[in-house]
């Protein structure tokens, strides 16, 4: 009995294990999904991995548009759109590796900058880091990029801590 107890022990752990990895990506960090947002930037310092979500957070002015293809994504087809959400704060759940393609569904504003392509990486893949090109310090902008990390080693701790207790 005890080793089945255990064995329920790491099943719990694993699965909240699972759940203190995965990360909340704000579209666009503290700026949000808005028109002015430099959406390249903010993704290209993200990682996303399988289990994460994305939170689309905007004024309704605008909505988001998941666009099916790269040629509707680079063609602005918003008319093409697999999914439509709306409301202002929306979650995507990231459940696979790939790529998806998002643009805001108002007229004119996909044409202005306001999309984002979202490559999602397997979720045991190591975090890319800033490899060689660490050179400048000014590389670092953002602060959503290094929240997210700080967040993970709290719920891991915590994690360690908890089964400590229990097994
Ligand atoms: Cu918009």
């Amino acid at each position: 009995m005890v080793i089945s107890y255990r064995l329920t022990v790491v099943v719990i752990a694993a699965v909240f294990l699972q759940q203190a990895l995965a990360v909340k990506h704000t579209v666009g960090g503290s700026q949000g999904w808005e028109e002015s947002t430099d959406f390249d930037s903010w993704s290209s310092a993200q990682t996303f991995k399988v289990g994460d979500e994305l939170e689309f957070k905007y004024s309704p002015l605008h909505n988001v548009a998941e666009l099916p293809s790269e040629s509707a994504f680079k063609q602005c087809d918003v008319s093409a759109a697999s999914n439509s959400l709306s409301g202002g704060d929306n979650n995507v759940k990231l459940t696979k590796a790939g790529t998806r393609y998002f643009a805001c569904g108002t007229s004119g504003h996909c044409e202005q900058g306001m999309k984002v392509k979202i490559t999602t990486v397997a979720a045991d893949g190591s975090p890319s880091s800033p490899a060689g090109s660490s050179t400048t310090p000014a590389a670092t902008t953002g602060s959503t990029s290094a929240a997210g990390p700080r967040r993970q080693l709290i719920s891991i701790f915590g994690l360690m801590v908890f089964v400590t207790i229990l097994v």
